[in-house]
C-alpha cells in the first residue's frame, strides 16, 4: 500500500508537556514519524507520496470554525503578547462550575478555552505540521476513495484526542475524523472508525456521538485508571440518532495479547454487522510492552496479527497514525500492522 508522508511534521519539535509534577520534553517527538518512514522503506511496503493540499473547510466539517481559526493564529498571538518562551501552553480550563461559553480575547484564555489538557502546545512550526498532518490524512483517504484497497496516512501530530473544539493529548485536528467525513461527503453512506491506540479516542467519540453514519469502535486502557479519564467507559453507547453506534472496550492496565485480541474480535463483529463502505483505523502502537507512557503488554509479533484480522473485514481501509512512544520499536510495530494487513 502507499504511504502518505510530509517532512513538514518536523517543525513541531522542542515542545514540552506536564508529567509527574514537572515540565518534560514532549514524548510526541519528530523521531516517531522518521522511524516509521524508515521502516516503510526498509520493509518495501510501497511507494511514499507527498500530500496534496486540502481546503480547511474539510476540517470545519468536524470542528468548530472558531477553533480551527485559533489553531492557525495561536502562535502569532503568543508572540504578539511579547512572550519569550518557545512553547505556548494553556494553564486555565473551563471546567465544571464555570459558565462562559464564548471565546475570550486573550491568548491565554483562548489556549484554555480550546483545550481539555495542557498536552497540545504550540511552537513556531506547530501549525504547519498540523496542516500537513491533516493534508496527509485526506490525501490517503482520496487514494482509498479512488479505489485503492488500503492506504497509510503517516500523520504527525496525531489527532484522535481532538474534539469538535478541543485540543489535547498531543492532538489538534482530528485527522481520522476529517478523513471519515470526507469519505462520507464523497459518496460513502457509512464509515466505521476502529481506534486501537492505547488511549481512548475521546475526540473521535465526541465528534460522532450523535450520528448514525459513523460507527466508532474503541479499544483502550480503562479510563478509571488511565488518561483521558473522563470519557471512554463501556456505558457510552451513543446518543439520539447515534444510540448504539459507539462501542467502547476499556481494558485493565497490564492487558496482554489474548485479552486485547478478544476485544478486537468483538469490535470486528460490530463493524461487520454495521457493514460500512469503508474503514478508518486510528493506528496507535502505544499498546506495546515497551511504551514509556503506557501499560499494556503487546509484543512485536502481535502487530502483524492485528493487521491480518483487520484485513479479514474485507473493507477499503485507511490507516491513520496516532500514538506510540517507544521510538526504537515504533517502526516495526506500526509497519508490522500494515504488513500483516497486506499479507492476509
Ligand atoms: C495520541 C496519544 O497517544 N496521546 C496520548 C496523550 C497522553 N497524555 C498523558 C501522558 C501522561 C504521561 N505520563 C508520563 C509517565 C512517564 N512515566
Ligand atoms: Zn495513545
Amino acid at each position: 500500500m502507499k504511504t502518505v508522508y510530509s517532512p513538514r511534521h518536523k517543525g513541531h519539535s522542542g515542545h514540552t508537556e506536564l508529567a509527574e509534577g514537572g515540565v518534560v520534553p514532549g514524548f510526541e517527538k519528530p523521531e516517531r514519524a522518521e522511524f516509521i518512514r524508515a521502516r516503510v522503506k526498509e520493509a518495501g511496503l510501497g511507494e511514499i507520496v507527498a500530500p496534496a493540499s486540502h481546503d480547511l473547510a474539510r476540517a470545519r466539517r468536524v470542528h468548530d470554525a472558531g477553533y480551527i481559526d485559533f489553531l492557525g493564529r495561536a502562535w502569532d498571538m503568543w508572540q504578539a503578547e511579547g512572550r519569550k518562551a518557545p512553547v505556548a501552553m494553556p494553564f486555565v480550563f473551563p471546567a465544571r462550575g464555570m459558565r462562559r461559553d464564548v471565546p475570550p480575547t486573550h491568548v491565554d484564555g483562548l489556549l484554555g478555552f480550546y483545550s481539555f489538557d495542557a498536552g497540545a502546545n504550540f511552537v513556531a512550526g506547530t501549525w504547519d505540521a498540523v496542516r500537513s498532518s491533516f493534508d496527509t490524512a485526506l490525501t490517503a483517504a482520496s487514494l482509498v476513495q479512488n479505489g485503492e484497497r488500503a492506504a497509510f496516512a503517516l500523520c504527525r501530530p496525531p489527532g484522535h484526542h481532538a474534539g469538535s473544539r478541543t485540543m489535547g493529548g498531543y492532538c489538534y485536528i482530528n485527522n481520522a475524523a476529517a478523513a471519515a467525513q470526507m469519505l462520507l461527503d464523497e459518496g460513502a453512506s457509512r464509515v466505521s472508525i476502529l481506534d486501537i491506540d492505547y488511549h481512548h479516542g475521546n475526540g473521535t467519540q465526541e465528534i460522532f456521538y450523535s450520528r448514525a453514519d459513523v460507527q466508532v469502535v474503541n479499544l483502550h486502557a480503562d479510563p478509571v485508571q488511565e488518561y483521558p479519564y473522563f470519557l471512554g467507559h463501556a456505558d457510552e453507547e451513543g446518543a439520539g440518532a447515534g444510540e448504539g453506534f459507539n462501542h467502547n472496550y476499556p481494558l485493565p492496565l497490564g492487558t496482554e495479547w489474548a485479552r486485547w485480541c478478544e476485544a478486537l474480535e468483538e469490535g470486528r463483529g460490530k463493524i461487520a454487522a454495521f457493514a460500512p463502505d469503508a474503514l478508518v483505523v486510528s493506528l496507535g502502537v502505544d499498546t506495546f510492552e515497551g511504551d514509556p507512557i503506557s501499560q499494556f503488554r503487546l509484543k512485536r509479533e502481535h502487530y502483524p496479527q492485528i493487521g491480518n484480522r483487520i484485513a479479514r473485514l474485507n473493507l477499503p481501509t485507511l490507516f491513520v497514525m496516532e500514538g506510540g512512544y517507544a521510538v526504537d520499536a515504533i517502526g516495526f510495530n506500526a509497519v508490522g500492522v500494515l504488513e500483516g494487513f497486506e499479507g492476509a
